[in-house]
């Protein structure tokens, strides 16, 4: 016996996973968890048995319901289902799968189309902040094709942008948690931040390597691996995120000199895996770090004199994230007012996902 759960697959962003209305999931967020570990095939490296496409990436799940929020037209809970083992993180937030979220609001029926461009407020519970989508609706109908790029996907889409208004220390209670713009764990100058994500920003020459590794050059590397995530576990208590061992934030960026043109180029632990970009809020994070002049990044940074630092292009293993950003340092401290970017999404599929019934027998 196998129980039917309506579900739509789509990519948002540089991610793809699971979108589901909250009603269709148990209430209950251990039997939630064990119908999602089931659903995507987790624990296994492979997620043979599930849809989960054995990358942190395409291991994602949105929750998307009414609003609790008065300001909000949509509450998304995002959950990262861990490939390898039995765990669903809740704590994390995602800015490629909330580029999934409008669309996914509009077609279920949670939002009405507004003429051709529909604005959904989205209230993201996980950071308990606030997204502003806009997506294309001509004739009250989701668009997905588009002239948009976004680099890491194939081909042009239909533009999301999105705007965030109160993402600052979301996570950590504050935008630099241990009040300094730079601190130093093991002996390497690092800059715990948080615009939206818990990023540990640190200058990859500090850690033996150029900073221009492939991805998979960098999971090779058991040394650099170690090394990393032995400042990520001191830097977890640091952000107030208590004990990170278990926990798939903080995220770790290695920041080298720009090489095409853009402020800074980057490689992201995820935190055990390397991004083949950047994460959204992650982006946001270390594009604020780079506006700091003593953080550890600013060394490497090259901002362009003409274009200021009111749009900065992050380079990441498979080109560019570009973050607007209004940041305005006074007397040392430093107030983001807004963060904005681009953003795509498509469906790929509308069902329903079956997991056992001894798993879950279903309302
Ligand atoms: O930082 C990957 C992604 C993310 C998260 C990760 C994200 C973000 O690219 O907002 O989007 O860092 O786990 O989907």
């Amino acid at each position: 016996m196998q129980t039917a759960i309506p579900c739509t697959a789509m990519r948002g962003g540089t991610s793809k996973g699971l979108y589901f209305l909250g009603r269709d999931l148990p209430a209950d967020a251990a039997t939630r968890d064990a119908v999602l570990l089931a659903a995507m095939g987790s624990p296994d490296v492979r997620q043979i048995d599930g849809m989960g496409g054995a990358h942190p990436l395409t291991s994602k799940i949105a929750v998307v319901g009414p609003s609790t929020h008065p300001d909000a037209d949509v509450d998304y809970l995002f959950l990262q289902v861990v490939v390898d083992e039995p765990r669903v993180d809740a704590q994390q937030n995602c800015g490629n799968m909330l580029a999934g979220v409008g669309p996914f609001a509009i077609e279920r029926g949670l939002v009405k189309a507004t003429g051709d461009l529909t604005r959904v407020r989205i209230h993201m519970l996980n950071t308990k902040s606030l997204a502003v989508a806009a997506v294309q609706t001509p004739g009250g109908v989701v668009n997905y094709q588009g002239e948009a790029r976004i680099d890491g996907v194939p081909g042009t889409h239909a533009p999301i942008p999105i705007d965030f208004l109160d993402v600052a220390g979301s996570s950590c209670g504050a935008l630099l948690p241990t009040g300094n713009a730079v601190d130093v764990i093991d002996g390497v100058e690092v800059t715990m931040i948080d615009n939206g994500m818990p990023v540990v920003v640190m200058r990859a020459a500090d850690l033996g390597i150029t900073g221009y590794e492939t991805p998979d050059e960098m999971e090779a590397n058991a040394e650099l691996r170690a090394k990393v995530e032995a400042i990520r576990l001191k830097a977890g208590p640091m952000m107030n995120l208590g004990d990170v061992t278990k926990k798939t934030t903080p995220k770790m960026t290695l920041v080298a000199a720009p090489r095409n043109g853009g402020a800074v180029s980057t490689r992201t632990f995820i935190p055990h895996r390397v991004h083949e970009a950047i994460g959204v809020f992650g982006a946001v994070s270390v594009a604020t770090a780079c506006v700091l002049p003593a953080s550890a990044a600013a060394p490497v940074v090259v901002i362009d004199p003409a274009k200021g630092t009111a749009e900065l292009e992050v380079e990441h293993p498979t080109g560019f994230f570009t973050v607007a950003m209004e940041v305005k340092i006074d007397n040392g401290v430093v107030k983001v007012d807004r963060s904005a970017l681009l953003r795509t999404a498509r469906k790929l599929m509308s069902g329903e996902v079956y997991v056992p019934a001894s798993v879950w027998s279903g309302q």
